[in-house]
């Protein structure tokens, strides 16, 4: 059977587009099939040399996903859906990155996609209400809408420690892992995290490398993944289930096929126990997200389930010291992304895996030779390898030098804090339109292919209305994007997560303004929140 769902599509090369798309990850690769679709000229600038975004740079030993292979997807086309065959429930990147491949051959995307192309400026050029974008390549793009799919997590905190360019041996952060690959075998190699990316590091070069020592500042819950390869029976019936996926997932509350069934305070001390572990047991994210809802706001019901998880990872541990390096202690279960994980406790009970705790004795320096903590121990290292994480939400825009009406600066408007109207448009930035930025679920708090094609749709009808209508320019009043961020923020501030360092609060970056980077009041909310403001003609935004 052909994967060509589209034989031919126009051309959208040129530099006066009427859509320029940042980014060729899941997100941007959806977009560029809509405008196509609504008739519209379009062309996607993608800094890497290959397609699939997060799941072209994340190519780290051990990358999988921990969303469900046939839930990870796009929704808008059975066809395309059956015609690619996932392997295992939850796929490696290798296997995500030639997905979205066999997607950008199906849909005939790759003539309108500029690899290797890094947009560095934009610029609101009000005489011609058109943006002015530099690329890396030198090149100047008119369009008239951008479109950012930047992505929620990409970029990566990679200068972290005084010294780095001095090692002698390999340095690598995650999220630029080599193409060719890194040869690691018996090396004495130096992990540094252990948030999702570092436990799956961890979990994958234990076998592999000659000593491997862990740094760990903040221990991670660690819940079992129960992955399983495909049998064809299993295949054709999870392709079956299509119809049901496409009718769910969208107006679910995370994107997921699961939801919580009970709540906390209706069930006795054993109903309770009993859906955890049934939870547990399904070895997926259900245990943070369909368990007990009560978990993300509920300090009590926090504690309980956080001593669930403890106990089953101390038990896997047997082991103090271990415990007491790796078990969280002061911070509650799912107030931070859980990631699933595959032996990643069990790697430390192997003679050639170390544990070392630098929350009181921090990392000081890269020496030529290895680490160097604060208090003068120096590990010597031949390959040290950052799993150090992002500047999520803003970071990959922000280093965009993007320049609204009056030459506003998107970095400096969010230096104030971090603002957006429902994480797609933003009042100062005509025709600029993001998806997985801040304060949308798609900013990390949903599974995310299905929060992103909804934005995805939303902007392409938005722009379709704007052009029918004989509009130019559409950008939100200031007051609809406070009356959001206020909103936004109520919700946060229900929610236990808001109250947690991590990258969902922006703490992990020095100086970023603190502020729940994703929308918590869910995806279905979301969505009708949104599809309102469609409905009623774009209430709250100017057009004209
Ligand atoms: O990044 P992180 P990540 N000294 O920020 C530590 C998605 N994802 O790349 O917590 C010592 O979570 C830092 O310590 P601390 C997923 O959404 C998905 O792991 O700041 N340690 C932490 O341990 C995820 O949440 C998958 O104290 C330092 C780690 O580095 C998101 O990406 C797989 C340090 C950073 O953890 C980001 O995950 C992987 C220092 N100076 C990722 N600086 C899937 O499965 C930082 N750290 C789909």
């Amino acid at each position: 059977m052909s994967n060509k769902i589209i034989e031919k599509a126009p051309a959208g090369a040129g530099t006066e587009l009427d859509v320029l798309i940042i980014g060729a990850g899941v997100s941007g690769l959806y977009q560029l099939h809509l405008m196509r679709e609504k008739g519209l000229t379009a062309r996607i600038c993608e800094a890497g040399s290959g397609i699939g975004g997060t799941w072209f740079w994340n190519r780290y030993p051990g990358a999988r996903l921990d969303s469900e292979s046939p839930s990870y997807q796009y929704l808008f086309s059975e066809e395309l859906y059956r015609n690619w065959t996932w392997s295992e429930r939850f796929a490696t990147q290798a296997e995500v990155e030639a997905w979205l491949n066999y997607v950008a051959d199906s849909l005939a995307l790759r003539q309108d996609i500029d690899l290797d192309t890094a947009v560095t400026s934009a610029v609101w050029d009000e005489s011609i209400l058109r943006w002015t974008v530099q690329t890396s390549r030198g090149t100047t793009l008119r369009p008239r809408f951008v479109i950012a799919c930047c992505g929620m997590l990409s970029a990566p905190l990679t200068d972290q420690f005084p010294g780095q360019t001095l090692f002698k041996g390999q340095i690598f952060h995650t999220a630029r892992w080599p193409a060719t690959g890194a040869n690691l075998a018996g090396k004495r190699v130096g992990v540094i995290g252990t948030g999702a990316t570092g436990i799956q590091v961890v979990q994958a070069l234990a076998p592999v490398a000659g000593e491997l020592t862990v740094f760990v500042r903040t221990p991670h819950y660690a819940l079992p993944m129960q992955n399983v390869q495909y049998s064809a029976v299993e295949i054709e019936a999870y392709k079956s289930n299509f119809r049901a996926l496409q009718d769910q997932l969208p107006v679910s509350f995370g994107g997921f096929d699961f939801a919580p069934e009970y709540a906390w305070a209706d069930l006795s001390p054993e109903k309770r126990l009993e859906i955890l572990e049934a939870c547990y047991s399904d070895g997926s994210l259900k245990f943070w997200l369909a368990s007990f809802a009560e978990l993300f706001v509920d300090e009590e019901v926090n504690a309980e389930i956080s001593a669930f998880i403890r106990a089953k990872m101390r038990a896997r541990l047997n082991d103090d010291r271990l415990s007491e390096i790796l078990v969280p202690a002061d911070y509650g279960f799912g107030t931070r992304r859980v990631p699933l994980e595959n032996g990643f406790l069990e790697a430390f009970l192997q003679p050639n895996v170390h544990a070392v705790p630098v929350k009181s004795n921090p990392i000081a320096a890269v020496t030529p030779t290895g680490l160097q903590l604060a208090d003068g121990t120096v590990h010597e290292l031949d390959a040290i390898i950052m799993a150090t994480g992002f500047d999520a939400g803003t970071g990959a825009f922000a280093r965009i030098d993007f320049r609204g009406r009056d030459g506003l600066s998107l970095r400096d408007h969010w230096q104030k804090g971090v603002s957006t109207a429902f994480g797609l448009q933003m009042n100062g930035f005509p025709n600029l339109f993001m998806t997985g930025a801040p304060l949308a679920p798609s900013a990390a708090l949903c599974n995310m292919p299905i929060c992103l094609q909804f934005q995805n749709e939303w902007i392409a009808d938005c722009i379709e209305h704007v052009l029918e209508n004989g509009g130019h320019v559409i950008e939100p009043t200031a007051q609809i994007e406070r009356e959001w961020v206020e909103h936004h923020d109520l919700v946060a501030a229900s929610v236990l997560m808001s109250k947690t360092d991590s990258w969902y609060v922006g703490s992990n970056v020095a100086g970023k303004p603190r502020r729940l980077l994703a929308y918590a009041g869910g995806a279905d909310a979301y969505r009708t929140r949104c599809l309102e403001i469609a409905e009623s003609g774009y209430s709250g935004f100017d057009i004209h």
